[in-house]
């Protein structure tokens, strides 16, 4: 399948990179960097990212498209998708949702299990830490030049990702990539200077009142949660699309197991769930209760009030701790 989609890829006269929405690092070092790597190859590539990028992303990331003409639809002949799981996720704009891409040539390179996006030429790889690590294992594969600047696009994708290669995605074939990327220049120092020590002082000061004033233990110590009011987030001037890492506050903590975070949008509870032992996946919960992820991270929506979600989520990852299954 590889092969199939390079060869699609080198074909192709004009190519639409999209991704899901709210992008994370993934998101972005997998369609900017698969960019990058098309361009500095001859072939002309565009990423469109309608709901634009995280702040912390501003130095990685340029020259994205945030909307599209029926017009420049046409002026493409291959559409790919990189880490989206699904045509609801997917940041293709209303040109573009996923019945119409489904009849066009389509190509999807994804690692989250259980992907429904149902592209007419898929590459699935839930073992692979990243969409990221996937390009890139694509790009190295094709024996063309993969340069500076995309390696470390897609090295930022695998970093975040693989939470700086200390999540249990993180493999051999994950530091193999990494050390391929890095001998072509990725810039390390750029990539750790974006993600972690880029945190707006807002944000922090947001973050500080967030752990004294919201934070809930449960389960023993086992279970750390926290519901984001809104008027904490206004306080602040605190926008949830930069929530990625936000949820690490509960997970660092010695003794916690699972991590959830939550916030009110308009459709309901958005849930947030980490587990740090792979014996406790949070993937099955969120899968039941109609979201999505990886076993280790997942997330879904609750059309509920905030104490019903607690409710409900007390009782699922009580469940887990004790193994028992509730239906
Ligand atoms: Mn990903």
């Amino acid at each position: 399948m590889l092969e199939l989609i390079t060869g699609k890829l080198f074909a192709a006269g004009k190519v639409l990179i999209m991704t899901h929405r709210r992008p994370d690092g993934d998101a972005l070092g997998s369609s900017l960097g698969l960019r990058e790597f098309l361009r500095s190859n001859g072939i002309a590539a565009d990423v469109l990212l309608p709901d634009g990028i995280p702040v912390r992303f501003r130095s990685l990331c340029s020259g994205f498209l945030t909307g599209i003409t029926a017009e420049e639809v046409s002026g493409y002949d291959l559409f790919a998708a990189v880490d989206c799981a699904n045509g609801e996720r997917l940041g293709s704009g209303e040109l573009l949702p996923v019945e119409t891409l489904r009849q066009k040539n389509f190509v999807s390179i994804d690692h989250h299990r259980g992907n429904c996006l149902a592209a007419p030429c898929e590459w699935i790889e839930p073992a692979a830490c990243s969409a990221s690590f996937m390009v890139a294992k694509l790009a190295l594969a094709s024996g063309r030049e993969l340069n500076k600047e995309a390696a470390t696009l897609l090295l930022t994708g695998m970093m975040t990702d693989t939470g700086s290669f200390s999540f249990s995605n993180t493999d051999a074939a994950a530091f193999r990539i990494a050390a391929e990327l890095a001998e072509r220049g990725a810039e390390i120092e750029r990539i750790a200077n974006a993600v972690f020590f880029s945190k707006p002082l807002n944000q922090l000061h947001f973050e500080a009142e967030l752990v004294n004033t919201c934070f809930k233990i449960a389960c023993d110590g086992r279970f750390a949660y926290a519901f984001v009011p809104e008027e904490l987030m206004a306080k602040y001037n605190f926008d949830m699309r930069e929530d990625e890492g936000l949820i690490d506050l509960l997970r660092c903590i010695d003794g916690v197991t699972v991590a959830m975070l939550c916030h009110r949008r308009a459709d309901g509870i958005r849930v947030s769930l980490r587990s740090k032992d792979g014996a406790f996946p949070v993937g099955p919960i969120a899968r039941k209760l109609g979201g999505g992820g990886h076993d280790m991270a997942a997330g879904t929506t609750l059309a509920m009030s905030w104490e019903e979600a607690e409710a409900l989520m007390l009782t699922e990852v009580k469940a887990l701790f004790s193994n028992v299954a509730i239906s």
